[in-house]
């Protein structure tokens, strides 16, 4: 393995747009304590853990809810999304990712997961890339969510990769804060507005080529 170099993913919004199956499935939650959630506040949800996703749709809606009901409202949220991850398939993976990760991996480079999502081992074995992956780390394996860099330092040492050589590939405005604080290159992926701390921006992996990832040093 090449450890001169590794290469951590986040997973929605990167690898999958799982962000819509997201919104669906939280509308419907809170519609039971009658709040509209809008698009803009799903945004707002990107990167952030269920959990937290929930107390901030509460706190929008300035609803109260017993410890019971909090774990009645996730747990049916996570089911509801659940049944469109069960109909994902290889066609979900978003543009130039596996020939990015293809290229990644013929050069011997090490490749991580780093993604809020408890769901994540689900969707990469749906889709079909798990095999793609020398690390997963995920929202079961981290105690402290994005921004905090947990997450990364934790696949970083899992790649055997020294932090500073690591290249985070990440959609979202605490994903990129969480590879900032971890001292990784940070490569935001989609609405450059909404991810200016970014190292490098790109709308889609079909603009990024190997040799510009091959010549990135740390900073
Ligand atoms: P789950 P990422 C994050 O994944 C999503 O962006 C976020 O919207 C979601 O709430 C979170 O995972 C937790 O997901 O409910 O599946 O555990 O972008 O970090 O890959
Ligand atoms: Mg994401």
């Amino acid at each position: 393995m090449n450890t001169e170099k590794g290469f951590i993913f986040d997973l929605d919004g990167v690898i999958v747009d799982t962000a819509r199956f997201h919104y669906l499935a939280w509308k419907k939650a809170a519609a039971e304590f009658n709040f509209e959630l809008t698009h803009e506040q799903n945004e707002q949800l990107k990167g952030v853990s269920r959990v937290d996703s929930l107390k901030k749709i509460l706190n929008w809606a300035n609803a109260n809810v017993s410890k019971e009901k909090f774990d009645e409202l996730a747990a049916n949220k996570n089911a509801d999304y659940l049944t469109y991850v069960e109909k994902m398939t290889e066609a979900d993976i978003l543009p130039g990712v596996k020939e990015i990760l293809a290229e990644i991996k013929a050069a011997n480079y090490p490749i991580a997961l780093g993604s809020a999502s408890k769901n994540a081992p689900t969707i990469l074995e749906k889709v079909g890339i798990m095999d793609m992956f020398d690390a997963i780390v995920d929202g079961n394996s981290v105690s402290k969510a994005k921004p905090d860099p947990e997450v990364f330092l934790i696949a970083a040492k899992q790649l055997n990769v020294a932090p500073e050589n690591c290249i985070v590939f990440e959609d979202a405005e605490a994903g990129i804060a969480a590879a900032n604080s971890a001292q990784m290159i940070s490569i935001g992926l989609g609405n450059e507005q909404n991810l200016k701390e970014a190292d490098y921006n790109f709308s889609s992996f079909t603009e990024i080529t190997f040799n510009f990832l091959k010549q990135l040093q740390p900073k």
